[in-house]
């Protein structure tokens, strides 16, 4: 872990309830100001942007008073990613009876790849196991998240997608927003704002924005999906770039820790950016450059 992700992380009292809630700093403000104008000579940028990228490309009304450290070269100071990964974390709804919760949220931050001051968050929920049919340990489930930067959170999320069981016959892509020919996000509240809600299915953890289309998974998400008493509060680690990675090693630098009551030792020590299966699931460093959940916002004002 980089030293500015370290303080991050001290800040937030470590992995232990580190939540979005208590951690994030609230919501943004509607900044004009919200992207580094930064000291990145990383202009050549990731995989995923084609190359080319600058500061003042990537996001809006770069302010000359944010000076602060770019740690993962993307062109987004550290401070904001970590303030926007909080603030812009959908209303995740851990169905009440899911028999294996322990889970923490991995976060990329990264400018969309191909839309001008928007933001593309790559949240990946990793669990402990997944204890429906079929399980195993270990469970890596992704959501994307595109934002407008100058709206605060929950206005400034423009689109949210969730794919469950990706690449398999149990696949489902649901996508909501508010850009034209999108379904509405169903809203429910967190931190006293109409937030998007995500539901992960029960003990399964396969990711809706769409109660229904869960609700029509039975054979493969058995036991559906529910609204939440609360919204969930996850300690959430941000991982760099793949280019610049903040975390090697989420036992040491993130939550996967036997105190957080995560139970398996294949998971220890994980590092998110290492190729190779996390437990018996996916591969976490595919996750967080998948192009899949790259929402297309153009249809957005
Ligand atoms: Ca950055
Ligand atoms: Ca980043």
């Amino acid at each position: 872990m980089k030293a500015e992700s370290a303080l991050w992380f001290v800040l937030c009292g470590g992995a232990v309830g580190c939540g979005a809630v208590g951690c994030g700093g609230g919501a943004p403000t509607a900044s004009p100001d919200p992207a580094s104008t930064g000291t990145t000579s990383d202009a050549g940028g990731s995989p995923l942007d084609g190359g080319g990228r600058t500061l003042d490309s990537a996001l809006p009304e770069p302010d000359a008073a944010v000076t602060g450290t770019d740690s993962d070269h993307d062109g987004i100071d550290d401070a904001r990613e970590n303030e926007w990964m909080a603030a812009y974390l959908p209303y995740i709804s851990l169905a009440p009876g899911d028999g294996c919760k322990t889970h923490g949220v991995l976060a990329r931050v990264s400018p969309h790849p191909k839309e001008k001051g928007r933001v593309m968050l790559w949240y990946d929920i990793l669990y402990d196991a997944d204890c429906g049919a079929s399980g195993h340990a270990g469970d890596d489930e992704m959501i994307g998240v595109v934002v407008d930067p100058t709206k605060a959170a929950p206005a400034g999320i423009l689109a949210v997608r969730a794919i469950s069981h990706q690449g398999t016959p149990c696949e489902h892509v649901t996508t909501c927003g508010q850009c034209g020919g999108m379904t509405a996000c169903t809203m429910a509240s967190r931190n006293g704002k109409d937030y998007p809600v995500v539901y992960p299915s029960k003990d399964k953890h396969g990711n809706y924005v769409s109660a229904s289309t869960c609700a029509a998974s039975f054979v493969c998400d058995f036991g559906g999906c529910a609204l939440s008493a609360a919204a969930d509060a996850p300690p959430l680690v941000n991982v760099g770039e793949p280019d610049h990675p903040l975390v090697h090693d989420l036992s040491k630098d993130g939550f996967v820790t036997a105190a957080n009551g995560w139970t398996h030792a294949e998971l220890m020590g994980f590092d998110p950016w290492k190729p190779g299966k996390f437990g018996g699931a996916g591969d976490v460093s595919k996750d967080l450059v998948d192009p899949a959940f790259v929402v297309d916002t153009s249809g957005c004002p």
